[in-house]
């Protein structure tokens, strides 16, 4: 290594101007392209952003399927603000603040049945690891070590740890990074175009891809397998909506074998769908859920795994000096996230923005829906304020004719999100008819054009 020196940048930092992009290595970006062309976005107020160049750009995907409350809302600011002012951090581990219990309590009060209890983490990559440890120790804890299996399924998301990224299915953001956890194998996903296609809300056929479940139990033995985790509606990879039945299906299964259930709703958890939870939309009911996101309404980092009664209680036992679970993160149940999350949940309720969704819910189909027909698409999917449109791809080019959307549509002033060739549309729940017109509007226009 070579004696550390400051960069010349450093030592002359006034030289340095602010708009120096390269520093900067960007997450799941095109670096490249973006430092070429970049897209910087300076405020932000109810359902739009300004950008750099002065422009207002409609938020169509609640900034990354997050900003449920629209953004800047006055009432998370000010407790934001108060809280920074009030108490900046408290020790996370042997050391507690009220703000933590009390938005413990509120997340345990809306979560349905017992599940009772929240572990605090600062993302949903945290929140799934967290839950895959907690499986794992909870099965040792009963006298079972040897159930250490965790299943996910294809095209799958939970995240970009090595937990989160073993169970999950998106073979980009696995085939980088090694052997990644032993002893994971997964599921088939639950998507089929030629049987599923322009499905409004869950699609009929594809219940029985559970069964599958059956076979990877068989083949391993259920006595070395922890927990299944899947995203009741998998969003990232592109909305694919549980077929009917699905999900009761799995967890009949899990029930049988002895096997935990983990729902990962970090984008399904409050509101996206209408319900508190998607556990509340299917009325299944898993053992642990993950959340984070529209926690805080994304205006401070924060995830959570929340935790059926019985679990939580296998812990609880031994000397009662003795720490009961060896994890944490530093910034669990940091004030700050705290004081938002206990503002978001407020105004989610003052507003009614869960039972808005639920009204809102058929007409946004009807207008996702309203762009059948159009120049490459082949697929519109939607559950909730969720909704999809797939193109086809451009041979040989796979990605970029959703990409060349995405770009067109930000110069419409329209913000969505693409992966491969899906647009993704998750807007903030505080969205009207008005917008949605705009929104489908404008990925008309956009589509159109690009024909
Ligand atoms: N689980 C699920 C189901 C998710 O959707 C994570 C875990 C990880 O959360 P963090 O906070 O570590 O990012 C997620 C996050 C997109 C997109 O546009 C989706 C996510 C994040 C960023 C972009 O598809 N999902
Ligand atoms: N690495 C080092 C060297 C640390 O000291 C810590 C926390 O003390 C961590 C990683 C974990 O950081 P966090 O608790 O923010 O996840």
């Amino acid at each position: 290594m070579p004696a550390l020196t400051a960069k010349p940048a450093a030592r002359a930092t006034a030289a340095r101007t602010p708009n120096d992009l390269q520093p900067y290595w960007m997450p799941f970006t095109a670096n490249r392209q973006f430092k070429a062309h970049p897209r910087l976005l300076v405020a932000a107020k109810g359902l739009h952003y300004t950008s750099a160049d002065g422009r207002t750009v409609l938020d169509g995907t609640a900034g990354l399927w997050c900003c449920n409350a629209g953004h800047a809302h006055p009432k998370i600011v000010a407790a934001i603000q108060a809280q920074a002012a009030e108490m900046d951090y408290s020790p996370a581990f042997q050391m507690g603040h009220p703000k933590a219990f009390e938005l413990a309590a509120r997340v345990a009060a809306l979560a349905p049945g017992d599940l009772d209890h929240v572990f605090f983490t600062n993302s949903g990559s945290e929140a799934v690891d967290t839950a895959l440890k907690i499986a794992i120790a909870y099965h040792r804890l009963r006298g079972e070590g040897t159930r250490t299996r965790l299943i996910g399924r294809e095209r799958g998301y939970h995240g970009v740890g090595f937990g989160g990224m073993s169970v999950g299915g998106i073979s980009t953001n696995r085939k980088f990074f090694g052997p990644l956890l032993s002893g994971v194998d997964h599921l088939p996903h639950t998507y089929d175009r030629a049987k599923q296609a322009f499905s409004r809300g869950q699609p009929e056929w594809g219940a029985h891809l559970a069964d599958e479940f059956e076979r990877i139990i068989a083949l391993h033995d259920a006595s070395t397998i922890a927990a299944l985790i899947v995203e009741p509606v998998a969003c990232s990879t592109g909305v694919l909506v549980p077929p009917k039945g699905y999900l009761q299906r799995l967890r009949e299964i899990c029930t049988k074998h002895g096997i935990l259930l983990i729902f990962d709703e970090v984008i399904t958890g409050f509101g996206r769908l209408g319900t508190n939870f998607a556990v509340d939309y299917f009325g299944v009911m898993p053992d642990l859920v993950t959340t984070a996101k529209g926690l805080t309404s994304g205006a401070v980092p924060m995830g959570a795994v929340i935790a059926r009664k019985g679990i939580y209680d296998t812990f609880m036992t031994g000397p009662d000096y003795a720490i009961e679970l060896f994890h944490g993160y530093t910034y669990s149940g940091h004030p700050l996230a705290c004081a938002a999350g206990l503002a978001a949940l407020e105004v989610y309720a003052e507003e009614g923005l869960f039972e808005k969704v639920r009204a809102l819910a058929p007409y946004w189909e009807e207008r996702a829906h309203g762009l059948k027909g159009l120049p490459h698409v082949i697929d519109i999917r939607n559950l909730g304020l969720i909704a999809a449109i797939e193109l086809e791809p451009i041979p040989g080019q796979p990605g970029k004719r959703a990409f060349d959307a995405f770009l067109a549509g930000y110069e419409q002033g329209l913000l969505t999100r693409t992966t491969g060739d899906i647009i993704a549309l998750s807007p903030p729940l505080t969205i009207g008819k008005r917008e949605i017109d705009e929104i489908f509007g404008k990925l008309a226009e956009v589509l159109k054009a690009a024909a």
